[in-house]
């Protein structure tokens, strides 16, 4: 009989901007908190993948959530669990694409959104109805795999309970999205969805491309059980302004209410089409907008479908810096029209266009994009290894240069975007946050190179693409 459901999340061990902050998912907290809900003893754990076998969890089942970067943490946890004769499901996006590789180290795998589908696998369990009811479950039956269609995705978000962090377990002295002090980064989820379709994204493959969102009230609910003094809001979307409508009626009513906090989000370059939207944006408390640019190349933003000109980029971010907003930039080299001067053309436009901060991301064939469909067709992919699927590591042969000059050109573009005389031009140019991400950047970026070197060695010696037709 499940009585105690425990929901875990690995965090992968290497560096990047974020590894530092005890930022989760929101998926198993959320599905914890809807099982408590539902009177189960339920809980959730977001650690390292060797703190969480330390822990040695007791429970009657575990569910287990991945991303393609934590999915060797995720099924090294589950092969421990089921020895002890635990039973495993997994879920998140990870999984979803991959459930018959994820069968081999658990018992279920749910596909796609699992608010529907997890609480009915507790009633099978449980003996309330069968396996074949369940949406998106996958499973083993007679050693055969069987599959049931994903749950419709939900529409109505606002049907979904508030994510009970107090159920949630991480390291010992951690604090909800932070370094370990500050003020904490509270998870939000406004929205689910996107209407865009580009290549190297598996976003709408997991939450589709319709745009969900939920309602203005509900969401000022959810922030208004926070205190400003110490929590930070980190809106949790792909596209917090897919619907400008909709965005600017929750900006003004957190202007009416004064809720009086800062907030982060991310958002398409789009937004400064709009300068009504940014004002209130800015009225309203941002102070960090995560956009992913890509890149500055337009035979690349064609490539990978983005619907984005480099225009549209400039404008984004000189409006945006204006509001006294910090503007993270998100670039992606790889592209098979990407040149190793392409590379440098574009942290020399981050760089003359003041954005703040950076991450000069290399191109991942993740599970669920149309990119890793189009590389395992080429038979462009070098490994399966998914713990470095992290957006720092070269995962499939480029066109435009070796692996190892990708890899190369991204660890230069870190170090020229972080050098010492740029990073105090921030300071100088009073983007005090800039400045301080600058200094850690450039450090993190020294210690990655310090803890791959044993993968940079490798990557060097793999040859150029052979011409491909
Ligand atoms: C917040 C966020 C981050 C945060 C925190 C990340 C973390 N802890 O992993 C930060 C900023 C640090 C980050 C970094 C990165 N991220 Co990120 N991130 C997100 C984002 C925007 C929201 C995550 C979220 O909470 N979603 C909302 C909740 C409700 O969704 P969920 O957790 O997936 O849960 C649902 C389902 O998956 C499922 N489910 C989940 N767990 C379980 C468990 C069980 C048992 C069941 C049944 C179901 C289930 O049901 C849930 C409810 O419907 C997502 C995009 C997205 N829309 O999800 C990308 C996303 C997760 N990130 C992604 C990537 C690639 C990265 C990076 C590797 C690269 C980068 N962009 O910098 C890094 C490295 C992350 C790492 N851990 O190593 C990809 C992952 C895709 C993949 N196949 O792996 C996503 C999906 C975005 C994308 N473009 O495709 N990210
Ligand atoms: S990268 Fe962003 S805009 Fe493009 S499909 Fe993914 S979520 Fe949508």
């Amino acid at each position: 009989m499940i009585r105690r459901i425990t929901f875990i999340e690995p965090k992968n061990d290497h560096l990047h901007i974020f590894s530092k902050f005890e930022l989760p998912r929101l998926g198993g907290i959320l599905l914890a908190t809807l099982m408590r809900d539902k009177g189960f003893e339920a809980s959730s754990v977001f650690m390292r993948t060797r703190d969480i076998l330390a822990r040695r969890i007791e429970t009657d089942l575990a569910g287990i959530s991945t991303i393609t970067a934590t999915a060797v943490g995720a099924y090294a946890i589950a092969d421990e669990l089921r020895t002890r004769g635990i039973p495993v499901v997994f879920g998140g996006p990870h999984v979803s694409f991959l459930p018959e590789e994820a069968l081999a180290h658990a018992d279920f795998c749910i596909t796609g959104e699992g608010e529907t589908g997890f609480p009915l696998l507790v009633e099978a369990l449980n003996g309330g109805r069968g396996f074949q009811d369940v949406p998106g479950l996958v499973w083993r039956e007679n050693g055969r795999i069987r599959r049931n269609p994903a749950a419709a995705p939900i529409e109505d978000l606002d049907s979904l309970p508030f994510p009970d962090f107090s159920l949630l377990t991480m390291r010992p002295g951690a604090r909800l999205g932070t370094m370990g002090f500050g003020k904490m980064t509270i998870p939000v989820q406004t929205s689910r969805g996107c209407p865009f379709d580009c290549t190297f994204c598996s976003v709408t493959g997991m939450f589709g491309h319709r745009y969900r969102y939920r309602s203005t009230a509900s969401i000022i609910a959810e922030i208004s059980r926070y205190d400003p003094k110490n929590s930070l809001i980190f809106f949790y979307d792909d596209n917090f302004a897919a619907n400008p409508r909709r965005t600017k009626e929750l900006l003004r009513e957190m202007i009416r209410l004064r809720l009086g906090f800062k907030w982060s989000t991310q958002v398409r370059s789009d937004v400064a089409k709009d300068s009504e939207l940014l004002d209130l944006m800015a009225e309203a408390g941002c102070s960090t907008l995560f956009i992913g640019f890509e890149s500055v190349d337009p035979v690349a933003l064609k490539e990978m479908k983005k619907n984005q000109s480099v225009e549209e980029i400039r404008r984004a971010i000189r409006e945006i810096r204006r509001r006294k907003i910090h503007v993270h930039g998100m670039f992606v080299f790889g592209f098979d029209s990407d040149t190793i001067e392409s590379t440098r053309a574009t942290v020399r436009f981050a760089l003359e266009e003041k954005v703040d901060s950076t991450q000069f991301l290399i191109l991942t064939p993740l599970p669920g994009s149309g990119f890793y469909n189009r590389m395992l067709a080429e038979g462009r992919i070098i490994d399966t290894q998914w713990d470095t699927y992290d957006a720092h590591h070269v995962k499939f042969m480029p066109r435009g240069f070796s692996p190892w000059d990708l890899q190369r050109m991204q660890i230069e573009a870190h170090t020229r975007f972080y050098s010492p005389v740029h990073v105090v031009a921030r300071l100088l140019r009073g983007r005090v946050a800039g400045f301080i991400i600058g200094i850690y950047a450039q450090a993190l970026n020294r210690r990655w190179q310090l803890q791959e070197k044993d993968y940079l060695r490798l990557l060097r010696l793999l040859q150029p693409a052979p011409a491909l037709t």
